[in-house]
């Protein structure tokens, strides 16, 4: 694992259907992102915020909200993360809203084909994120990152990374799915994705989840991980935008993380839909924080 880290800024709720995850950046700093890692041996470096144009706060037209704007903030995501990638550091996006994935993994599989790398995505969310402008109920982009970033969605859109599709279903894994809309339901069978949903984790825990997630990754594997907060329970992280119970518990999100960086793979982490102004004195930030640690390879007492 890369132990040179450049923490994005992307202050943006473009893509969302509440306002305030243009706080999360700032939020997660407040909670000692940046010297908590480098307490682990990581050098940091901070490069601030992107600067993207501000949300106009419209309805959906032709299926999305604010595609003109999801699409500034996506280049301005894809060439920094880009960049940090060809000069050998792990860019940790912090978000701002999950729209932001599509820029986000598109500079992934670009260095990747660049470095002749394997990609494997890790998208750990409440959602599947696999909506198109016919099958959502919202409109608001954060829903559809991933049907992007498989070829499916504008093209302005699809083609960010220089190739479309960015990314094959194939080398995705998603965990902890919750809500998924009836035709995104559809949609996800009908292309394959690999989910692993809540029932799956209920019936065969975290670590089975995590042993298949993260099998047949090798040597040459850069492994992405895109963590929307949604993703946890939200007695333990309320500071989002859409809650959906019945989420990973404290201790299986750390096993989660903690099998993460055990593979040693990780090159590169998005840090999705933190909504400060729905949190409850910054916890939702700090657990972030805590279990951002777990997957740098925080040790625990029985452990080196
Ligand atoms: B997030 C939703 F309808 N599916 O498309 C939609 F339920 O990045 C929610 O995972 C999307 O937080 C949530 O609007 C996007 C909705
Ligand atoms: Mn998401
Ligand atoms: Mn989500
Ligand atoms: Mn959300």
């Amino acid at each position: 694992m890369l132990n040179k880290v450049t923490l994005i800024g992307a202050p943006t709720d473009i893509g969302a259907g509440a306002r305030g995850a243009s706080m999360g950046p700032e939020a997660l700093r407040v909670a000692n992102i940046g010297p908590i890692l480098q307490g682990h041996g990581i050098e940091v470096q901070d490069r601030g915020n992107l600067n993207g144009p501000p949300n106009p706060w419209l309805p959906p037209d032709q299926g999305y909200r604010h595609l003109a704007e999801v699409v500034t903030w996506n280049q301005l995501v894809h060439d920094a993360v880009y960049t940090e990638l060809s000069g050998g550091r792990m860019p940790i996006l912090l978000g701002g809203d999950h729209c932001l994935g599509l820029g986000s993994i598109s500079a992934v599989a670009r260095h990747c084909r660049d470095a002749g790398k394997k990609l494997r995505v890790l998208w750990l969310d409440a959602h599947a994120d696999f909506n198109t402008s016919d099958l959502t109920p919202s409109g608001n982009i954060h829903g559809m990152p991933v049907a992007c970033l498989c070829g499916y969605g504008p093209t302005e859109l699809t083609s960010i990374g220089g190739q479309v599709p960015a990314i094959s279903p194939k080398w995705l894994r998603q965990i902890g799915i919750r809500s998924v809309d009836a035709g995104e339901k559809k949609f996800v069978h009908e292309v394959g994705l690999e989910v692993y949903d809540m029932r799956y984790i209920d019936e065969m825990g975290m670590r089975h989840t995590m042993e298949l997630a993260l099998a047949t990754m090798d040597a040459n594997t850069h492994l992405h991980v895109s963590f929307d907060v949604d993703f946890l329970d939200p007695d333990l992280a309320p500071g989002v935008g859409t809650t959906i119970p019945g989420g990973p518990t404290y201790r299986e999100a750390q096993l989660c993380m903690e099998m993460i960086a055990d593979t040693g793979r990780m090159g590169s982490l998005d840090v999705m839909e933190l909504n400060p102004a729905l949190d409850v004195r910054n916890k939702t930030a700090e657990i972030a924080v805590d279990l951002i640690e777990s997957l740098f390879g925080k040790s625990t007492l029985m452990r080196k």
